[in-house]
C-alpha cells in the first residue's frame, strides 16, 4: 500500500507571521511531495510496502543495499514532515502555549527547566551544519533527550544513521534545512528557531510523549 501525502491540518498562511503561506505552500506541496512519491517508487514491489513507515526506518539497515540510500532520504522526508506539520499550530488556536502538566515537569526533570531545554534545543538547531533536523526525543525509560540529525535523518533509525541514540521516538522536530524559512529569515536560523516556538503544539507533543513511551516500553 502506497503512502499518502498528508493534508496540512490548517491553512497555509495560518502560521503566520512566524512561518509564511507560501514557504509552507512548496515545503508541503513540492518538497513533502516529492519525498512521498520517491519513497513510494523505492519500495514499489518490494515486502516493504506493506510495513509501517515506522518499522521501515527502525530497519533501514536490513533492507536490501540499494534501497537503503532511498529509502533513508525520502522515508526520512516523509515521515519527519509528517510529523512537523502535526506539532504546529496556529498562534490564534493555542501555538505556543505550554499548559502546566506533566510534559513540563518532565522537561523541567531532565533539562532544569523549560528556558534550558529551549537553550538545548536551539545549540542543536543552530549548531547542525547544513541541512538536516533537530529533536526532542523520547526513551524507553521515560526520559527526554535533545539531537540533531543531518538530511532527513531521525532517532528512529539504527544508530549508524543519525547523530541521535538509536531506539528513541521523537516528539517534536524541527527542520532546519533552508527551504524551510529562506523566505523569511534567510541566512537567520536562529531567529527562525526563536520565533517558531511561538507555533508549536505542546499539547500534541505531550501526547507523542505519552504515545511513544507506550510504544517503547
Ligand atoms: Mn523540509
Amino acid at each position: 500500500m502506497a503512502f499518502t501525502l498528508p493534508n496540512l491540518p490548517y491553512d497555509k498562511s495560518a502560521l503566520e507571521p512566524v512561518i509564511d503561506g507560501r514557504t509552507m505552500e512548496i515545503h508541503h506541496d513540492k518538497h513533502h511531495a516529492a519525498y512521498t512519491d520517491k519513497l513510494n517508487e523505492a519500495i514499489k514491489g518490494t515486502q516493504w510496502e506493506n510495513e509501517t513507515i515506522e518499522s521501515i526506518l527502525a530497519s533501514l539497515d536490513q533492507l536490501p543495499e540499494d534501497l537503503q540510500g532511498p529509502v533513508r532520504n525520502n522515508g526520512g522526508g516523509f515521515y519527519n514532515h509528517k510529523l512537523f506539520w502535526t506539532i504546529l499550530k496556529p498562534q490564534s488556536e493555542g501555538g505556543g502555549t505550554i499548559h502546566a502538566g506533566d510534559l513540563i515537569d518532565t522537561i523541567a526533570k531532565y533539562f532544569g527547566s523549560l528556558d534550558d531545554f529551549k537553550a538545548a534545543f536551539k545549540e542543536k538547531a543552530t549548531g547542525q551544519f547544513g541541512s538536516g533536523w533537530a529533536w526532542l526525543a523520547a526513551t524507553s525509560s521515560g526520559s527526554l533527550e535533545v539531537c540533531s540529525t543531518a538530511n532527513q535523518d531521525n532517532p528512529l533509525m539504527p544508530e549508524s544513521h543519525g547523530g541521535c541514540s538509536s531506539k528513541r521516538i521523537p516528539i517534536l522536530g524541527l527542520d532546519v534545512w533552508e527551504h524551510a524559512y529562506y523566505l523569511n529569515y534567510q541566512n537567520r536560523r536562529p531567529d527562525y528557531v526563536d520565533e517558531w516556538w511561538k507555533v508549536v503544539d505542546w499539547r500534541r507533543v505531550e501526547t507523542n510523549y505519552y504515545d511513544a513511551v507506550a510504544t517503547l516500553s
